[in-house]
């Protein structure tokens, strides 16, 4: 790519590790995933516009809804049936990955309850108790163990089909659950709506876009307020509650004199017996024999995210740091679970030293090393990784070692519990911030990267403009990694905030945007949310929230888009989903859903064009609450830019 050295690759993101990495990739001919994108250009215009399809053998069909091409598959289905049964198909691909790394969880919990694992146990008892009353389990005079066994017989319901209703769905305001009762979207079992999914998209099943896209609604409630919340609260009952705490995020926290181990993928049940294993006495002894000075851990995406807002492990990067981190020449161990890793990784690790290990059996990759993980005996497992990582380090070549930056700081470790515990217990101080105008609303930014938008721009600006206007701004997943690169979770960057926001986050030693995890941990976003609107007796599309996901890339990331608006947050797109060759179903997702569920979706890849979006969003909430408003007319919309790529 002769074009884009130098300052080139400034285009492709706006973090300095990122442009120095992709130098020396360039310099020593390493593909990454942006010469890959420019491979694929001109990318297929149908399958961007969601026209194409390819489920059964009379296909591959596609059509061409604006041009005079045919305007029907095989079987006839026209633009608007195919745009929503590709739809319904990627919440369920989302939900499903984000549910089945719940079940795991749960299955490691029912083994604690079973007394089958020495290696994990009860960290939260607390909350365990807390779990189990809503669930109906009799805790009185039971042990943890006991509890836990209970508890995920009955967790396991929630995956099957016996339930009527997701328990945890109880959570949400009634009037929202009236909603969802009232459309008939309540999610009633995890695998159940993922497999209806599956069925009403066959061939011949459902052929009515507005049906499949009301069960585009229910299957990623199954996710939001099933699947991922059993991920998140199981994991703090195992792992613990995440308490804010300070570390660091970038490519500068690999060590150049350490063996470092980076822990990539989604699923914290292995990251947690490596950061054992990492502080065995033994395998630190042996790192020094090797010649290291010690054993370093960095984070990567979401697993990187979890132990991070745990244990305050270091995060090396985000979706597109993970080819470039084994660049570094400095990583001995690339341990991979789930979700999100690129297969190129293999290929990069061939051209350095790094062994890339993968863990479980529904996730393997070629030119990996393979080491089944089996939480029954996590404790050897843990230390034959790290051992392999450690003996790795003589094989390192000290001359194509480079570290780029210096670590970035960041505040970290912001679950419900320690937001409401820095407020003082309640929602109360949030609640009169808001009603006073010093905090004009919240907003989640999540989500992704992806190479179509230059790396963390999307996250960053927008959640700039948020904050500068006082608003607070949560985040999870590769946009808390964005946020933190760039200075902006730390509570010094209360001076970016806006004079409000700013005196509150002074007052309470807080960053002005919170990093509350890894995307299931999305849903702590929803108990939050339902929590202030159970205090004010509202819906949570009162609220003055939004949701936006600036760079996202995956299944997942729609699932959680899905859930997030039918929950009645407004949402914000950075990219185009492929949805826009059906104007009725880019009319029922941008318009219609306000009348089903009180919120819709916005496409926008400008962040300035989105942050005025939200705020005016945000404005029109407050004033239909009797707060102090703005005219929202009065926000002014910036001029559309075609954003560098
Ligand atoms: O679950 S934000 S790129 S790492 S999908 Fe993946 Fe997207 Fe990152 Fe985490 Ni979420
Ligand atoms: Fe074509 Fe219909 Fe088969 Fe899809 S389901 S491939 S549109 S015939």
């Amino acid at each position: 790519m002769a074009t884009l050295g130098g300052n080139g690759f400034k285009r492709r993101s706006i973090t300095s590790d990122t442009w120095q990495m992709l130098e020396i990739a360039h310099r020593e001919g390493i593909e990454t995933v942006w010469d890959r994108l420019a491979k694929q250009e001109p990318q297929c215009g149908y399958c961007n516009l969601g026209t194409s399809c390819r489920i059964c053998a009379m296909g591959p069909c596609r059509v061409d809804p604006f041009g005079d091409g045919p305007q029907k598959g095989v079987c006839g289905a026209d633009a608007d049936i195919i745009v929503a049964r590709n739809l319904l198909r990627m919440i369920a691909a989302g939900a499903s990955s984000h549910s089945d790394h719940g079940r795991d969880i749960l299955e490691t919990l029912h083994r604690v309850g079973e007394g089958k694992t020495d290696v994990y146990k009860i960290t939260e008892p607390g909350k365990l108790r807390r779990l189990a009353a809503e669930y109906g389990v009799e805790t009185d005079g039971k042990s943890d163990q006991q509890i836990a066994a209970a508890l995920a017989w009955e967790m396991m319901e929630d995956y099957g089909m016996r339930r009527k209703k997701l328990p945890l769905a109880g959570r949400a305001p009634k009037a929202r659950q009236e909603i969802w009762e009232r459309t008939g979207t309540f999610p009633r079992g995890i695998d159940r709506e993922n497999v209806e999914a599956l069925h009403r998209t066959h061939m011949g099943v459902d052929n009515d876009w507005v049906n499949l896209l009301l069960h585009g609604a229910r299957t990623g409630l199954s996710d939001g307020w099933g699947g991922s919340m059993i991920a998140t609260e199981l994991s703090d009952v195992l792992f613990g509650v995440p308490t804010p705490k300070t570390s660091s995020m970038n490519l500068g926290v690999l060590k150049a004199d350490e063996v470092n181990i980076i822990l990539h993928g989604h699923n914290p049940m292995l990251s947690e017996v490596i950061v054992a294993a990492a502080q065995d006495p033994e395998m630190i002894k042996l790192a020094e024999e090797k010649g290291a000075q010690g054993i370093n851990l960095a984070g990567l995406c979401c697993t990187g995210n979890e132990v991070l807002m745990r244990k305050g492990i270091p995060m090396a990067g985000n979706h597109l740091m993970q080819e470039l981190a084994i660049v570094t020449g400095a990583v001995e161990a690339m341990i991979v679970d789930y979700q999100c890793i690129m297969p190129a990784v293999t290929e990069t690790a061939k051209c350095y030293h790094t062994k890339v290990i993968s863990t479980f059996d529904k996730a393997k990759f070629p030119g990996a090393e393979h080491i089944s993980f089996d939480p029954a005996r996590g404790r050897e497992i843990g230390v034959q990784i790290v051992r392999l990582a450690v003996e790795n380090y003589t094989n390192r070549v000290p001359d194509r070692v480079f570290i780029p930056v210096e670590p970035e700081p960041v505040m970290v470790g912001f679950s419900v519990e320690a937001i409401l515990g820095a407020l003082g217990g309640t929602p109360d101080p949030l609640v009169n911030a808001i009603k006073e105008g010093k905090i004009r609303g919240a907003v989640g930014v999540v989500g992704c990267n992806n190479p179509k938008i230059r790396q963390d721009l999307g996250h960053v600006e927008l959640t700039k403009r948020l904050i500068e206007n006082d608003i607070l701004v949560v985040v999870t997943g590769c946009a808390a990694v964005a946020n933190g690169k760039a200075g902006l979770m730390v509570p010094e960057a209360a001076e970016k905030a806006g004079g409000g926001l700013g005196a509150v986050c002074k007052a309470l030693g807080i960053p002005p945007v919170l990093h509350m995890g890894s995307c299931v941990d999305n849903t702590r976003i929803l108990v939050l949310a339902a929590a202030l609107a159970n205090h004010l007796g509202v819906d949570i599309s009162a609220l003055p929230l939004a949701g936006a996901a600036p760079e996202w890339y995956s299944e997942k990331a729609v699932a959680i888009g899905c859930y997030v608006v039918a929950s009645g947050i407004y949402t914000v797109l950075g990219i185009a989903p492929p949805v826009f060759g059906s104007p009725n179903v880019v009319k029922l997702l941008t318009q219609g859903l306000q009348d089903v569920f009180g919120a819709t979706f916005a496409v926008e890849p400008d962040p300035e064009r989105a942050a005025a979006l939200i705020r005016r969003h945000i404005e029109r909430k407050r004033a239909a609450l009797g707060l102090p408003a703005l005219d929202p007319e009065k926000i002014a919309m910036p001029q559309a830019e075609l954003l560098p790529v």
